[in-house]
């Protein structure tokens, strides 16, 4: 076993009175202050649970920050839901993930009593009574800390297993990047129940620097917290982007603010230009659930000679273009992969997936991009079924799936379209009988499915395009 003393432990050692977290009602906890909750909360959760794995389901909070140590001082993986799913879609999620124990913030009573899992509300593990347990005090590097769930390149979504040793590398590698000042402060408004959310966490506790922490995205807290409370640093997708820049107007983000890292999806030129003249320090990041967030990033020097890359694969990470299982020239377009120690070691209990995904070594990513002569890399595209809108991932087949469980519905094929608000959204192409009415359609979509992967058109068609093989050929919907 490769161990390392608790981070959370050592950190409250280094750096006790350093602040943690701060939120944005002026509330903050000290790195003992969260060591202490997170050990009395695991103390208590302890009754409850005590192996196997918890699923977490919870709104970016404090609470939410204390379970999920209190779960790493159990040496408990943690199965992170996303809040925006529906309660069926939860239920599906912790059947792949073998949760045995739901942990919620309160807010979610009602959604989670249509699941068959134990679940405890963050309030009601507060009211239990500590026990005596033995907690982590030296981590296993090479154990399971998180799960989350994301695609890869086929298919519906996997549970990604991150390592402890994979959150670390990973946090080592962005401050080799980005650089590591005392005044440091990242602000976490990003859903932590995502990697680019997640991450953050890591990064606060191994660098021993505050998160201003945000519940959810709201571009006037982000907006104030950028321009008075000392932020340096904050993580975005392209559309929280551009709402700050839309928010910013005329105004410049004081000179402490050194960092917008922007991933999670393309980055289109317009916003990165729009960002230029408006001297916002945008660091464009290549990085997925399976590199435990950035893998690649463009420094902030080269920012603006190299706009629109998303930079050089990070310290301790490699990355290739590969046509045909072939190296790539410079400037040709190609599979991206990738190895490092930030790569998940595989999706949990997803053979078949982890032998396609892994050869020779490297993690093919499903993404096409290529890398100029420099070696910078440029994203062009990625699998051709995968749809990002607004940073959340819609899986094509899901929803069809949704769709074709209706009675009278014959096929079904999604693809997106373009979207000024959330770069892509999702639309519906539909073979079925006449008594089917796209109203139908789309009551049953929003009771099954979270409603941004809800189709925003239904089109009946008389036939889908398929090729040879009568597989669905989702790049001729349109036409
Ligand atoms: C964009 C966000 C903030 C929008 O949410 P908002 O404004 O709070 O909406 P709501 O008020 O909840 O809902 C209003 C209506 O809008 C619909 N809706 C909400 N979100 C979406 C969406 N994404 N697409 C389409 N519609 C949406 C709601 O459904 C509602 O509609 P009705 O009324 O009909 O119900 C929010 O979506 C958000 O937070 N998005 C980002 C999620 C995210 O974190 N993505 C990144 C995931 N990938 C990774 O983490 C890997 C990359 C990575 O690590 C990274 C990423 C970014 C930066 C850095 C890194 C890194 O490497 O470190
Ligand atoms: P996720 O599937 O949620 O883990 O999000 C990661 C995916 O977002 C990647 O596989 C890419 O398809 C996309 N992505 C991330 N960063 C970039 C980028 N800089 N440019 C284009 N696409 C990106
Ligand atoms: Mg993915
Ligand atoms: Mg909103
Ligand atoms: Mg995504």
């Amino acid at each position: 076993m490769r161990g390392m003393e608790h981070w959370l432990t050592k950190r409250a050692y280094l750096t006790p009175d350093n602040i943690a977290i701060e939120l944005s009602n002026g509330e903050t906890l000290t790195f003992a202050q969260l060591y202490e909750r997170a050990c009395e909360f695991a103390s208590k959760l302890y009754t409850v649970h005590q192996n196997g794995h918890i699923a977490m389901l919870s709104n970016n909070s404090s609470d939410m920050v204390v379970a999920f140590w209190a779960c790493t001082y159990l040496n408990v993986p943690v199965v992170f839901l996303n809040t925006r799913l529906t309660a069926r879609e939860w239920q599906i999620q912790c059947e792949d993930a073998d949760v045995k124990t739901v942990i919620f913030s309160d807010q979610y009573k009602e959604d989670v009593q249509q699941l068959t899992f134990k679940a405890y509300p963050f309030s009601e593990i507060h009211s239990f009574r500590s026990v005596e347990c033995t907690l982590t005090t030296d981590m296993n590097l090479d154990s399971v800390c998180s799960m989350m769930f994301t695609s890869g390149t086929t298919g519906r979504a996997k549970p990604v297993i991150h390592s402890y040793h994979n959150h670390w590398s990973s946090a080592v590698a962005s401050a080799l990047n980005l650089g590591l000042m005392p005044s440091d402060k990242w602000l976490a408004c990003l859903p932590l129940f995502h990697i680019g959310g997640l991450s953050i966490l890591f990064k606060s506790v191994i660098y021993g620097m505050p998160v201003y922490l945000l519940e959810r995205f709201d571009e006037e807290k982000v907006h104030r917290a950028l321009m008075e409370h000392n932020v340096s640093i904050i993580s975005v997708v392209a559309v929280t982007c551009s709402r700050l820049l839309e928010r910013l107007g005329d105004e410049y983000y004081p000179t402490a603010f050194r960092c917008m890292l922007l991933g999670g999806g393309p980055a289109p030129k317009p916003l990165l230009e729009k960002a230029k003249e408006k001297r916002v320090p945008i660091v464009q990041t290549y990085g997925m659930t399976e590199t435990s967030s950035q893998i690649a990033t463009l420094n902030e020097a080269e920012a603006l000679r190299k706009l629109g890359s998303a930079g050089k694969p990070l310290f301790s990470a490699s990355l290739q273009i590969q046509v045909d299982d072939t190296t790539a020239e410079p400037n040709q377009v190609g599979e991206i992969v990738v190895k490092g120690s930030m790569v998940t070691t595989g999706y949990y209990r997803r053979e078949q997936a982890n032998q396609e995904a892994f050869r020779d070594g490297w993690f093919h990513t499903g993404d096409l991009g290529y890398l100029d002569e420099e070696g910078f890399l440029f994203v062009v595209d990625r699998r051709s079924d995968l749809i990002i809108s607004g940073g959340e991932n819609i899986y094509p087949a899901e929803v069809e799936e949704v769709l074709l469980s209706f009675e009278g519905v014959q096929e079904a094929g999604v693809t997106a379209i373009e979207d000024s608000k959330w770069g892509q959204v999702p639309v519906a192409y539909v073979v079925a009988n006449e008594q089917v009415t796209a109203d139908q359609l789309l009551v049953h979509c929003r009771s099954r499915l979270a409603s941004f992967k809800v189709p925003k058109q239904i089109y009946f068609r008389d036939q889908l395009p398929r090729n040879a093989t009568n597989k669905l050929q989702r790049h001729l919907l349109k036409s």
